[in-house]
């Protein structure tokens, strides 16, 4: 028997610091249009998907920060999306920067939710692994922020029984983390959707462009392989405001093999059909965690932060 999703991974093409929510909402819903036409029955839309990726920017004014955070979800610009997967009876997921009031306080979080056929949310997941810095930067060529705007993530790393499957969700850098999708694995996951904002150029070196995106697909292909989940990566792309976003937008199957992959930086959409069946084979042998792992051995993984060097 098989359990297919069919997967529509919706890449963003840039959107400019001047681009409103509703113009990048009417993109999403084109997308969506062409998703259904498709048999898609999830959409993955991309990390801080509403927006340009404004971490790169120094801002001190607490309300100028707060125009590129969302109060509701849905809210009055996203609502449309919310009824069009009820439209076409289909799933989303979607990035976004949260603020919310939690016991009084106000709350800011990099999150990324997952909507059902049905228009409700299902998930929620806040982005755990911040990279960048919190002060500006003078010696970087770009900033990257997202330590200044968000705070840690306080949900987790959880799973959802939706869509006949078990589904996970991460963001972005978390990606690089291999214990992001260790601790979804030890949860039966079937499939980890995740978006990402990824400069094309290191800001802090001479990086090459092709090793930048050959990081971005060798964390996500093994993670699927070591963890026998699918894993469908969503960039945001393309150049905002003079600042190149990389592509590379991919659908990986449990083996870790790209079986759909965008070939352009703009808005686009690539199809696969994902049996979640396949990650049977791997998680019943190689990667059976219940009869190869050793925690008696991992002690260091969640005992330790930083490296601690022999004599
Ligand atoms: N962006 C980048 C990412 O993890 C980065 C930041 C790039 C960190 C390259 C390290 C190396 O893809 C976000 N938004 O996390």
């Amino acid at each position: 028997m098989s359990r297919i999703i069919t997967v529509g991974a919706a890449q963003l093409g840039a959107i400019q610091r001047a681009e409103d929510r509703l113009s990048v909402v009417e993109r999403m819903l084109a997308l969506m249009e062409n998703a259904h036409r498709k048999g898609v029955n999830l959409i993955v839309f991309p990390e801080l998907a509403l927006t340009t990726f404004f971490p790169r920017w120094y801002m001190e004014d607490q309300d100028e920060v707060d125009t590129w955070f969302e109060s509701a979800m849905p809210s009055n610009e996203t609502q449309p999306l919310f009824e069009a997967a009820k439209r076409h009876g289909m799933g989303f997921h979607l990035g976004y920067a949260e603020k919310i009031q939690e016991n009084g306080e106000t709350h800011r979080y990099n999150t990324a939710i997952i909507v059902d056929k049905a228009g409700n949310i299902v998930g929620k997941y806040r982005k755990i692994h911040l990279p960048g810095h919190d002060e500006f930067d003078p010696k970087r060529t770009f900033q990257h922020l997202e330590k200044r705007y968000f705070e840690i993530g306080n949900l987790g790393f959880n799973v959802w029984r939706s869509m006949g499957g078990i589904l996970g969700m991460c963001i972005c850098n978390d990606r690089r983390w291999p214990e992001t999708f260790r601790c979804l694995g030890l949860q039966g996951v079937e499939m980890v959707v995740l978006g990402y904002n990824t400069p094309t150029t290191n800001s802090q070196s001479n990086e090459s462009p092709h090793l930048r995106w050959f990081h971005n697909l060798l964390s996500m292909q093994a993670a699927a392989y070591q963890n026998s989940t699918w894993v469908v990566g969503v960039a945001k792309a393309g150049n905002e405001d003079g600042n190149e976003l990389m592509g590379g937008t991919s659908i990986i199957s449990p083996n870790g093999e790209i079986v759909a992959q965008c070939h352009t930086t703009g808005d686009e959409l690539v199809v696969a059909d994902c049996d979640l069946d396949d990650c049977n084979f791997g998680k019943q042998t190689v990667f059976d965690f219940k009869r190869h792992r050793r925690i008696e051995h991992y002690g260091r993984i969640t005992s330790q932060t930083g490296v601690t060097l022999p004599e």
